[in-house]
């Protein structure tokens, strides 16, 4: 599990070379603008849990056979599940825009997640589609310009979607 600065140093590490400028640079970008990474964070995760069900219920008016018997989220069993996954995934998406990589992500959650859903017979592209709800649940909260010093977030909002499409791609 890497954060920003030790995946730098242990690429630097493996070549036995210094850091380089722009290597440098690129974390003292990240060090300046630390805050908004840090409130994006806590707008999401305090609002982890109705980005979830907001996200849920959008998915089941789309693809309502999943709550019809057979489907993959029939049962309360199943249901709570699917609730519980798509919070395990949300989870893991704040600790690698916290970390600022995405390592975290793809070793404690995704690899090998295909392949679990496929031996559950879970649809992984429904699983995708409720990720991609997810993220743009959150980028909403994430850029709500009320109550926040305003300023440029375009590159974390961009950062921040490509830890979503990491994870719906891995199981989409
Ligand atoms: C991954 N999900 C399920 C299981 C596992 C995971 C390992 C099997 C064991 C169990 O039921 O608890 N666990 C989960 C995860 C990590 C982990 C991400 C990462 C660290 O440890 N059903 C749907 C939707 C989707 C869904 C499409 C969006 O219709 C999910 C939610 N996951 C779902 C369901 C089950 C499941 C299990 C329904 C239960 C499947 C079953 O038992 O039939």
């Amino acid at each position: 599990m890497f954060d920003a600065f030790t995946k730098v140093v242990s690429q630097a590490d493996a070549r036995g070379e210094m850091l380089s400028t722009s290597q440098i640079d690129a974390l003292s970008q990240m060090v300046a603008n630390g805050n908004k990474r840090l409130d994006s964070v806590n707008r999401i995760t305090s609002n982890g849990s109705s980005i979830v069900a907001n996200a849920a219920r959008s998915l089941f008016a789309e693809q309502p056979q999943l709550i019809q018997p057979g489907g993959n989220a029939y049962t309360s069993r199943r249901m709570a599940a699917c609730l519980r996954d798509m919070e395990i995934i949300l989870r893991y998406v704040t600790y690698a825009i916290f970390a600022g990589d995405p390592s975290v992500l793809d070793d404690r959650c995704l690899n090998g997640l295909r392949e679990t859903y496929q031996a559950l017979g879970t649809p992984g592209s429904s699983v995708a589609a409720g990720v991609q709800k997810m993220k743009e649940a959150a980028l909403a909260i994430v850029m709500d310009p009320s109550g926040i010093t305003q300023g440029d977030c375009n590159a974390l909002q961009s950062e921040i979607a490509s830890y979503f499409d990491r994870a719906a791609a891995a199981v989409g």
